[in-house]
């Protein structure tokens, strides 16, 4: 039994599309506190988090001098998230955080890096999400998270919620990827990141890849699942703001969580990137649902 608090985040803050906020009610709509409670889990939800911006009301041009747009926003944003955050693992509870765009990741880890600090994280995306202001081709912060709690780029953002970088780069097992940007390229083989790409995936299998990532992780004090439903092949997924083709399919998504539900050393998650408002009724919300029953310990027998 796991006592699981579910965090909305409803932010956009990190990309342009509208409809990302919406993430977190979307996903509630389809039964998601019902779901992990019928698992056999302690289940609260928390409501939304709220910085002092609201991210329904489209705010996407606004850039600072860096070329990063709605920085204030994404930098209010992140101080409440990783407050409300670090709050849950204070009351010994296991935050669930549902996007959301993927910028909130800087304030989920930053939050759960104030209890673990020697923290691993699995990241599984399309994408590297490592961009920093002098590697980003598009100024979205939500292309920037692992930056950031990298301690690259603008320090009134690395420095969120506490002082300096939140991760390790040996920490980090990336998953799935498959567009890159140049500079992230670059990044990744200098620092010797861990990196599945989608074809090592399709070789080896998703459920290999995570049992390597988490032999990889073995000596952290914990890990933080860091899941973009983008990571999913746009076949099945269609509400998410940055489709790539050639995804991980939810069968071999499923079938990965379950080895990763077994771990003890699992202590947070977030799920993001689900947008409604470019989905084919609300089935990409669905999905999360039941992956989030998989995050949580659900198998087939
Ligand atoms: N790497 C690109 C595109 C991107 C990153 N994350 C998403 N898209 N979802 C960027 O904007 O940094
Ligand atoms: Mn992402
Ligand atoms: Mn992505």
């Amino acid at each position: 039994m796991v006592k699981i608090d579910i965090i909305g985040a409803p932010t956009a803050f990190g990309q342009p599309k509208l409809g990302v906020s919406l993430g977190p009610d979307a996903v509630r709509l389809c039964g998601l506190k019902e779901h992990l409670s019928q698992l056999g889990h302690d289940v609260a939800d928390k409501g939304n988090v709220y910085g002092k911006y609201r991210a329904e009301y489209g705010n996407h041009s606004e850039r600072n001098e860096e070329g990063l747009m709605n920085f204030n926003q994404v930098k209010d944003f992140s101080e409440a998230l990783a407050a409300s955050v670090e709050g849950s693992l204070d009351n010994n509870r296991f935050p669930f955080i549902v996007g959301g765009d993927h910028s909130l990741s800087i304030g989920s880890v930053s939050g759960v890096t104030k209890k673990y600090n020697n923290l691993g994280v699995l990241w599984i995306d399309a994408h590297g999400d490592i961009n920093n202001s002098d590697t980003s081709p598009t100024g979205n912060i939500h292309g920037m998270p692992l930056g950031v709690l990298l301690g690259e780029g603008s320090r009134s953002l690395v420095d969120i919620h506490h002082e300096g970088a939140k991760l390790k780069h040996e920490n980090i097992v990336l998953i799935g990827v498959r567009d890159l940007d140049t500079g992230e390229k670059a990044y990744i083989k200098e620092h010797g990141i861990k990196c599945y790409t989608m074809s090592d995936v399709r070789r080896l299998g998703l459920d290999v890849v995570i049992t390597k990532a988490l032999k990889h992780l073995q000596d952290c004090d914990g890990i933080h699942l860091s899941l973009d439903v983008d990571s999913l092949d746009p076949l099945e997924i269609k509400g998410t703001g940055t489709k790539v083709d050639g995804g991980i399919f939810l069968s071999e998504m499923l079938l990965g969580l379950n080895i990763l539900s077994k771990t003890e050393l699992l202590v947070s998650a977030d799920l993001v990137e689900v947008n409604p408002l470019i989905d084919n009724c609300n089935e990409t919300a669905e999905k999360a649902v039941v992956i989030s029953e998989y995050i949580f310990g659900q198998s087939q027998i």
